[in-house]
């Protein structure tokens, strides 16, 4: 039995490892990507996805999900939803919809109460200090806001070469209420084609979705680049045209797995993200942009 996973960051690494141990169990990529996405959201540890997350500017926790399905097409996102538990299991649900898939707000909050998602404030003693602090230190030091986030952002397929994607994250550290990030835009945080492969995205959200670079990623295997080589040029290509127009490029990395299970990994940061598949167990690997 066949099976591949790909995440982003060592958070990903228990959630990962859990989702492991379903697809040997002959689960489905999409149980498997919930429950490490929600393994996740769910450590108050790891501050920048779910509980626990990074606060915006006013101090409160609002969080960007999505999923999507690679069989169907079919994608749900939530963006700037506050107050419930598991963000990835409300973009679930919403993927299965026809219409009104992309929820933000009190919308996606109002959506969630009626599907009977858990309630929770999201805010803990740790993020909400951490807000303090760096609400200090900004104005202390005159610093801009925006340091410290990351997504969790996964690709698995599984042994009947069905394919998901799926984010979650807190977004920007001290972000302006209702900004929204590219883990929550298909094309730009995920996309996946089971009939090509899938891709997910981290690092600046505002740099990344002008490049709506996972779809990029998925579009190039398409055109018959390996994982590695498609996830290279993205980031290499996109990064040199922000640089080139702006003078500037946010950090991007992005991960990709093709519908043979084959997986590669574009930065140009230093990375660490996660693999497992049915020949290993989950392992962290470091990439930068020097070695892709
Ligand atoms: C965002 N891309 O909201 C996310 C944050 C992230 O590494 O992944 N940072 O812009």
């Amino acid at each position: 039995m066949s099976f591949t996973i790909i995440a982003t960051w060592r958070m990903a690494f228990e959630g990962v490892s859990e989702a492991t141990k379903i697809l040997r169990d002959n689960g489905s990529a999409s149980e498997a990507i919930e429950t490490a996405i929600k393994c996740v959201e769910d450590n108050p540890l790891y501050t920048s996805v779910g509980y626990g997350g990074l606060p915006n500017n006013v101090g409160t926790v609002e969080l960007d999900a999505a999923y999507m399905n690679g069989d169907t097409l079919g994608l749900g996102a939530v963006a700037s939803i506050k107050d419930y538990a598991n963000p990835v299991s409300i973009a679930k649900k919403l993927s299965e919809d026809r219409f009104n898939i992309f929820l933000v707000g009190s919308g996606a909050e109002a959506y969630a109460h009626t599907q009977g998602f858990e309630r929770k404030n999201m805010l803990t003693q740790l993020s909400n200090k951490a807000w303090k602090e760096r609400m200090k230190e900004i104005h202390e030091k005159n610093l801009s806001p925006y340091d410290g986030h990351d997504t969790v952002g996964m690709v698995v397929i599984d042994h009947n070469k069905s394919m998901v994607a799926a984010t979650s994250t807190s977004g920007l550290f001290m972000k302006k209420p209702g900004r929204i990030g590219d883990s929550a835009l298909p094309g730009s945080g995920y996309f996946v084609d089971s009939e090509i492969g899938g891709a997910t995205a981290t690092g600046l959200g505002e740099d990344i979705m002008k490049g709506c670079l996972s779809y990029e990623v998925v579009r190039l295997m398409e055109e018959g680049y390996t994982p590695q080589n498609a996830a290279d040029k993205a980031v290499n290509d996109f990064s040199e045209k922000l640089k080139r127009k702006n003078g500037v490029v946010g950090a991007i990395s992005l991960v990709c797995i093709n519908n043979q299970g084959e997986w590669g990994v574009g930065t140009n940061v230093e990375f660490p993200f996660v693999v497992a598949s049915d020949q290993h167990e989950p392992k962290i690997y470091i990439s930068n942009n020097e070695d892709g």
